[in-house]
């Protein structure tokens, strides 16, 4: 039988894909089921519009959202459905990802979007993050994320090296 999808990853372009990827890849490892579109805040407006107003009835409990630049996607998808939005500023040529970042992090009260790191180490905490909030009332999920966690800590030496 497939898994539900619970998870849904956006994204406001294919060039944001290959950040994008690392909450995909922590996903994937976790066993959480997923899917990933392209909606673009600017672009594509419909279809960001339909998203956000579908994603509860859908059964998503976690939308993980990447933009770069202006990035309006995570906000914009906040305003539309209760589902929890974890935004990743996606790094960018001219500004570095600072300009991605101000534009998630700084929402008005009343529309939170839980924002990450910019880049990739940011997208790989939001499918991290997700996992912690799907965790809570799945404790097959919550028994996976500690041990990730504790291979993690394992795989850290006690000393640096030169090789
Ligand atoms: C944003 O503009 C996207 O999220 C992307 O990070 C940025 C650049 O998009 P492309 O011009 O590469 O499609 O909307």
């Amino acid at each position: 039988m497939t898994k539900a999808v619970e998870v849904g990853i956006i994204m406001g372009s294919q060039s944001d894909w290959p950040t994008m990827k690392e909450a995909a890849k922590i996903l994937d490892e976790l066993g959480i089921a997923y899917e990933a579109k392209i909606v673009s805040a600017h672009r594509t407006p419909d279809r960001l519009w339909t998203y956000g107003k579908e994603a509860a009835g859908r059964g998503l409990k976690v939308i993980i959202a990447g933009a770069g630049g202006a990035a309006h996607l995570p906000g914009m998808m906040a305003s539309k459905t209760r589902v929890p939005v974890i935004g990743v500023p996606v790094q960018t040529k001219a500004l570095s990802g600072v300009d991605s970042l101000y534009s998630i992090l700084q929402m008005p009260k009343g529309f939170p979007v839980a924002t990450m790191a910019i880049g990739a180490a940011g997208a790989a905490n939001a499918g991290l993050m997700a996992a912690g909030i799907l965790a809570i009332s799945d404790a097959a999920l919550a028994d996976k994320l500690e041990a990730w966690r504790e291979a993690l800590s394992a795989s850290i030496p006690d000393e640096p090296s030169d090789d």
